[in-house]
Formats: C-alpha cells, structure tokens, sequence
C-alpha cells in the first residue's frame, strides 16, 4: 500500500525569502488550549457540516459524507498572536477548496465565515483559505483531535494567525464583503497575517 503523500510548508514558501519564525513569535513544544467560553461535546455522529450563503448550492455533510471526500495529509506551522508557534503539525483533513468547490461559491462572494458550535465565528477571504495547507482537519500526529483543541473537526489555516482556525467548526458561510467575526469584533485585526504583525486593528 502506498503511503498518501504528506504536503509540508517549506521555509520562504512564497520566495520571499521570509523566515519560519515570524516576528515576535517563539517557538513552544507544547501545544497551549486557548479558547473563549466552554467545551461543546459534539459526537461525530451528530457532526453536520453546512456550506452556505453566496453558494449555488447550500450543502450540508454528515461525517461519513465529509470523510469520502480527498483526504489530505499536511504538516504546517501555527503562530497564535500571543506569541507562541508551534513547528510541524501534521494534519489530516479535507481541504477547504474542495469543499467549497462542491458548493460553488457565486462570483459575489469574497470572504468565508467560519462558523463553530457555541458561537464562535471568524472572517477569512476566500482566496487565503483555498490553499493546499487550508483544511477543516479532524487528526492531528495521527491521532483524532482532543475536544479541547477542537474536535470533531477544526478549521487549519496556517498562514494566518490562529484565532483564524476555527474549532468545533460547523461550517462556511459565503459573504460579500468583510465582515468582523468573535475575536475581531473585539479588536482582533480582520486579516492576522503573522509575517506582517496583523495582531491587532
Ligand atoms: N470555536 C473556537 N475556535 C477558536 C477559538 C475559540 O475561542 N473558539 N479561539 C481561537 C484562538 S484565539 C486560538 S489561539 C486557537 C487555539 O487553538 P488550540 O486551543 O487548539 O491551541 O483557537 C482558535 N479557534
Ligand atoms: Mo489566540
């Protein structure tokens, strides 16, 4: 049996000859749990995700819908903007693209909301999250996500700044123009690119 091909970030992956670590972040080994508000407990049996809004078709996956699709295997960087990154993380998920792709966003959409159980939500344009890296991931080191880091499945977008990535994501909506999700109603930047410092508004 083959092995499925793992796809990893490399350093300066946009040959702009930035560095891995970008500024002000360090490095950590363990893996810090930060969110607002409680835990949902989702089974993966009640696990339903919905793509909707600027879409010809509204779509909505169950989880053995969502895991007969391409399943991709990637190893990415986190950078959260309280300064702690987190080096080669192997996800498995289903990339974002292909699952927007069974949904066809119309040309008016311009942005994603991600939406998650208990209410949280966040803002990414389409095109940053349409990458090979970009996943709704529900492994990570090859084991099921802990709830407490987002399982059943969260959103992984590893150039953006990890408030970015979703947890107990439930699903995409397409939107027209930029809207604030949770944290950038609060102040959080509306875009959080981590080489550019986009921590704050
Ligand atoms: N649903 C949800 N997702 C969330 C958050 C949250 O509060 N709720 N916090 C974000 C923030 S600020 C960070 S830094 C990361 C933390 O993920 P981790 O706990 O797996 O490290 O989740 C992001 N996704
Ligand atoms: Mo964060």
């Amino acid at each position: 049996m083959t092995q499925p091909e793992t796809v990893q970030v490399p350093e300066g992956a946009r040959g702009d000859g930035r560095k891995r670590l970008p500024p002000g972040q360090r490095i950590t080994d363990g893996w810090p749990i930060l969110h607002y508000g409680s835990v949902p407990r989702i089974e993966r049996s009640s696990w339903e995700f919905r793509i909707f809004g600027l879409v010809e078709h509204e779509i909505t996956l169950d989880w053995s819908q969502f895991m007969a699709l391409e399943q991709a295997h990637v190893r990415s960087d986190i950078h959260c903007v309280t300064t702690w990154s987190k080096y080669d993380n192997d996800w498995d998920g289903v990339r974002i693209r292909d699952l927007l792709a069974l949904a066809k966003p119309l040309p008016e959409a311009k942005h994603v909301m991600f939406h998650s159980y208990g209410g949280y939500t966040t803002n990414v344009p389409i095109e940053e999250c349409v990458g090979d890296f970009d996943l709704i991931a529900y492994n990570h080191q090859g084991r099921a996500l802990d709830l407490e880091h987002g399982g059943p499945a969260r959103g992984v977008i590893p150039d953006l700044y990890f408030w970015k990535s979703a947890k107990w994501v439930r699903g995409m909506e397409l939107i027209p123009a930029d809207r604030p999700g949770f944290w950038e109603m609060y102040g959080y930047h509306m875009h959080g690119d981590p080489w550019l410092e986009e921590r704050y508004g």
